[in-house]
Order: structure tokens, then sequence, then C-alpha cells
């Protein structure tokens, strides 16, 4: 049975209750209820976690690494920053794959940086809640050795 960690950091447990028309109006628990449902039907096993604190996303990273089989993290606004998040990922053996809800590349200039990108497989960005799905289907793709 293959294991994967969705990690989701700073803010992201308010989605679905402001800025609607940037992050659309589902839960952070809707998005993952709706994933878990299509992992389980591709026999996988999600374990999805939210922090604030770069430090707990951080732990979770490295237990990914030692438990699970793979890594799908929207880490918010640290993606733009966090040298100790890269670190962490880079420390890893098992794929990870970036997901933001919203078009870093068509907001904020301090957003369309990504300091975690060279050390994921792909990053999808700007489709919204079924990134995350479509984030877990290249997962599937990449963990079973298929071509893209
Ligand atoms: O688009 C994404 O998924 C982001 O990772 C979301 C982060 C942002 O800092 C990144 O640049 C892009 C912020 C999440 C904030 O979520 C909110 C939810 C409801 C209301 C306000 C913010």
């Amino acid at each position: 049975m293959m294991k994967i960690m969705v990690l989701n950091g700073p803010n992201l447990n308010r989605l679905g209750k402001r800025e609607p028309d940037i992050y659309g109006r589902e839960t952070l628990e809707q998005i993952m209820a709706s994933l878990e449902s299509a992992a389980k039907d591709n026999g996988c096993d999600i374990e999805a976690r939210q922090s604030n604190h770069e430090g707990d996303l951080i732990d979770w990273i490295h237990e990914a690494g030692d438990k699970y089989t793979g890594l799908i993290l929207n880490a918010g606004a640290f993606t733009h920053y966090s040298y100790a998040i890269r670190d962490a990922l880079a420390s890893i053996d098992i794929p990870s794959i970036e997901v933001h809800l919203s078009n870093i590349y068509a907001r904020e200039s301090f957003r369309h940086t990504s300091v975690i990108s060279e050390v994921t497989i792909g990053q999808i960005s700007g489709f919204g809640s079924i990134g995350y799905e479509l984030a877990f289907k290249g997962l599937l793709h990449y963990l079973k050795g298929e071509e893209y």
C-alpha cells in the first residue's frame, strides 16, 4: 500500500473563510477529503496535516522521508523564502510535488520565486483545489515508473 503525506503550510487552515476569488470557497478539510477519496480509489493512503509553523513542516517532511512513499506539499508563503524547508526536502529520498491553489506567477512578484521547486519533481500552480489531485496523479505516475 502506497502512503502519501500531504502537508499544508501557513494560513491554509483559513481557506473557505476569506479571499474566495483567489483561493476558492472550499475549506482545507473538504479539499483533503476529496483527495483522500481519490487516493483510496487508487489503493493509496493519505496522511494530511496542516501547520502554521515552519519547524512542524520540517519535522513532518523528515517523517515522510522515513515512513512514506511520496509527499505533496503546499508550503504557503514559506515557498518563497524558506531555505530550511528546501533543505528538508533535499534531505529525503522520496519524491515530492509542490502545489499552489493560485497561479503564483500571475500574482505579486515576491510570489514568482519558489525556493523549493528545484528539489521537487514538479509543481502544480493555478488549478485551485483540483491541483492536489493532479499532484497525486503525477506522483502515482512517477512512482509507478511510467514515462511522461
Ligand atoms: O496559492 C497557494 O496555494 C499559496 O501557496 C497560498 C499561500 C500563498 O502565500 C502562496 O503565495 C500561494 C497563502 C495561503 C493563504 O490562504 C488564505 C486563505 C484564506 C484567506 C486568506 C489566505
